[in-house]
Formats: structure tokens, sequence, C-alpha cells
């Protein structure tokens, strides 16, 4: 992508989103603006109408902004909300060129059950994937590798980081710059750390854009926008540790393995889940230690999970929000 692709300076953008509230760039300056209530009237299953990354209409109400419209969306990064509303989808961001998922090999331990989920949906939502494993400076070598490998065919760059002694951050800065990348991991792997190393001026940047719009509110439970200075965002997202996809068709999740896949796409039954079939190539693979166990396992946790929401392997009983139509 180039830097005309990037926000233009005359198209507000929503840099984050607060229950009734947005923060929105309008040429430079960032500005509180309310959400309209026709927002809501039109938004399918989805949980929220606006989400960082998206492009919006403004009009103004007295000393007041307002969203009245959102642009139609290049893509969708999101999940299924959880407990109660589980048959609704929770945006995280809209319109972004790759999602870096951020782990850490020190404390949190990596967790291969929130990379293998957050992977399946980028791959649903067409959007690339990365892998950065920070704290290397804490991490023991052979597990590294271990990890590592488990992720050759995974269809995810994976870089190995140390905010502490700067490993990869050269690397990690060429993956972000001219991009507009979501930026996902538990509390605690390191990205504010990170973020901070590979970009001098971020920390200074979010004080500015902070000011007393945000005066006395938490940030970390909310998506936020940042510009780096060398050209390209990152989209700061709160990491839970149970991310569910929304929207699989659990017949589809496979696809969604890529290195499952692979193998799988060679299994006698076209419809094989890769659990009990006869001669699956899937499960010969796994003996053969040609998969990684725990991306198989991966696989079995979210599948049971999607047959679960949708009362079996084949039935679609949910679309995705609106996506593809603009709203008005
Ligand atoms: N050893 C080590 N500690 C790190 C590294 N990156 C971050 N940390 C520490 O991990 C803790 C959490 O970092 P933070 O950036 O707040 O994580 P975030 O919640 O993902 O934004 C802090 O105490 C950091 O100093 C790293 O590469 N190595
Ligand atoms: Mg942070
Ligand atoms: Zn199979």
């Amino acid at each position: 992508m180039t830097n005309t692709d990037l926000p233009s300076s005359q198209q507000p953008f929503v840099t984050r989103v607060d229950a009734r509230r947005c923060e929105v760039m309008v040429d430079g300056e960032i500005v509180s603006a309310l959400l309209r209530g026709k927002l809501f009237e039109d938004i399918g299953s989805d949980k929220n109408p606006v989400t960082v990354g998206d492009y919006v209409d403004l009009s103004r109400t007295g000393d007041d902004w307002a969203i009245d419209r959102v642009h139609e969306r290049r893509n969708t990064f999101a999940r299924r909300v959880a407990g109660e509303e589980s048959d609704r989808r929770q945006l995280l961001a809209a319109n972004i060129d790759q999602v870096v998922i951020v782990n850490s090999v020190g404390i949190p331990p990596f967790s291969s059950m929130v990379a293998d989920r957050i992977l399946a949906t980028c791959s649903f939502a067409n959007i690339p994937a990365a892998l950065v494993l920070n704290k290397a400076d804490k991490g023991k070598r052979g597990k590294m590798k271990k990890i590592v490998a488990s992720y050759d065919n995974a269809g995810a760059k994976m870089i190995i980081t140390s905010a502490v002694d700067g490993t990869g951050v050269e690397e990690l800065r060429d993956l972000l710059t001219n991009k507009t990348s979501v930026l996902y991991g538990l509390s605690g792997v390191g990205k504010s750390t990170l973020m901070n190393r590979l970009d001098g001026d971020l920390e200074i940047k979010t004080r500015e854009v902070s000011g007393s719009l945000r005066a006395g509110r938490h940030t970390t439970s909310h998506s936020q926008w940042y510009p780096l200075t060398g050209g390209g965002a990152v989209i700061d997202t709160p990491g839970v540790r149970k991310f569910r996809p929304f929207g699989i068709p659990p017949n589809d999740l496979r696809i969604h393995f890529k290195d499952l896949h692979q193998f799988g796409k060679d299994c006698d039954y076209d419809d094989c889940t890769h659990r009990e079939e006869a001669s699956c190539k899937v499960l010969e693979a796994l003996a053969n230690e040609q998969i990684a166990a725990s991306r198989y396992r991966s696989y079995v946790a979210v599948l049971e999970e999607l047959e679960e929401k949708y009362g079996g392997t084949g039935r679609i009983v949910e679309k995705t929000g609106p996506d593809h139509k603009a709203r008005r």
C-alpha cells in the first residue's frame, strides 16, 4: 500500500470509541463526536455501529459534532461478544492493512490458543496477519524455536522481538511503516513498550492526542488509533484470552487453518472435519508431526465452539453485519 491510501486529511475517521461518543480525526485534529441514534437502527447483529478506523460523515449541532453516517468498510476485525449477547459481533477495528498479534515468551507465557483464534479470524476476514514473539530476552531458545516451527505453514509472518535489548525492533518497524495495523495481545505482553521503543515520538503524540478529552478515562479497555512518525498507524486493542471468532461457518473453519488445510484438502471426504474420519490426511500429518499438536488442538476447540453456536457442522444461522452496503 502507498501513502496515498492512508487516512486522508479530508475524510474524518474514528480514532477511539466510547459508549455514545467517539473521537474523530478531522483535518489533523481530534474532535469528540456524538453517535446519532439512527446509527443504532440498522446494525444487524453488530453490537456497535461505529469502530476505530471507520470513515464517517460529521455534522454540527451547536457546539457539538455528531456522526451521521459510516462509510462502507474495506474490512472489519471483529470477535463474538462474550456472555449473554454471544449472537452479536463486536467490531474492534475497520479498514486495516494487517493484524499484528503480539505474544510474550516471558510473562505472560505464549498462548497458541489466543494466536490461533485470531489467525483464523484474520483469514476469514481476508486480513493479513503477523505474529510477534516479544520478551525474547526472557525466552528459552529451544522453546522459542518450537513455537516458530509450529507456525511454519500457518500463513503468518513471525518476528521475534525484545523491547529491552532491541531484538527485531527494526524488522517490526518495517512491518508497520506506511500501514494501518491492529496490535492485538494480552495485557502485559509488551505492546506499549514495543511501540515506544519503535517510535520515540509516540508517547508524546499519544499524550498530545489524549489531552483534556480523555482526562480521567481508562485507555486500556478501548481500541485506540496512534499515528507513527515514520508513516502509518497502529490501533491498540484490548486483548482478551478467549477471543471467539464470529461468522465463520463451522464447515469453513478448515480452510482458515492453512497448515492443516494443506493436508486436509486431500482427505477422502470433502467435508472431512479431521476428527474421526477414516484415512484423514490431517490426522495422518499430525501423527507424523508435520502439523503442530497445539495448532490441531486450537482447530478442534474452535470447531466445537462454532458447532455449539450453529447447532451442528453444516447449518448457517447467522449473518455478518451490513459491511457490504453503505449505511444511510
Ligand atoms: N523482559 C522484557 N520485558 C518487557 C519487554 N517488553 C515489555 N516488557 C515489560 O512487560 C511489562 C508490560 O509491558 P506493556 O508494554 O505495558 O504491555 P502491554 O500491556 O502489552 O502494553 C512492562 O513491565 C514492560 O517493561 C521485553 O521485551 N522484555
Ligand atoms: Mg499497553
Ligand atoms: Zn480430514
